[in-house]
């Protein structure tokens, strides 16, 4: 069964979205294999999200996601990688469309509440990362 890994970024932990959003990938039909609050530190940050390590935002990203907790998860199904985007909409809110999660919460590209892996393989590497 293909899994991927969703992470509830301290902007959703802060505004009380965490059972909001794991209400909606259970109502989807994945089923959640795995899941913690976790305080992210640098090191993590920057392993995560070392595809973006040249970009111009990347203190930023690096900044916000340690800002506070987060909550991780693991959820299951089938196509989950592709279907769980679905739920997140896109990566910047204003693109994303009403009825996604970004959509429904979130005004800037910034703090847009929740990550989900972009390939299974990834989904692989990020499990890996933070389940160990
Ligand atoms: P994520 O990895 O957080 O799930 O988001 P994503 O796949 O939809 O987007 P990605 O391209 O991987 O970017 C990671 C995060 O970097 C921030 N970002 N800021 N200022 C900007 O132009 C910009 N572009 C991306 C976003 O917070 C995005 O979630
Ligand atoms: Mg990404």
């Amino acid at each position: 069964m293909e899994r991927t890994f969703i992470l509830v970024k301290p902007d959703g932990v802060k505004r009380g979205l965490v059972g909001n959003i794991v209400s909606r990938f259970e109502s989807k039909g994945f089923h959640l294999a795995q899941a913690k609050l976790i305080s992210i530190d640098q090191s993590l940050a920057e392993t995560h999200y070392a595809e973006h390590a040249a970009r111009p935002f990347f203190g930023d990203l690096v900044s916000f996601i340690t800002s506070g907790p987060s909550f991780a998860m693991v959820w299951e199904g089938d196509g989950a990688v592709k279907n769980a985007r679905s739920l997140i909409g896109k990566t910047n809110p204003a693109d994303a469309e009403p009825g996604t999660i970004r959509g429904d919460f979130a005004l800037s590209v910034e703090s847009n509440i929740v990550h989900g892996s972009d390939s299974p393989e990834n989904a692989d590497r990020e499990i890996g990362l933070f389940f160990h």
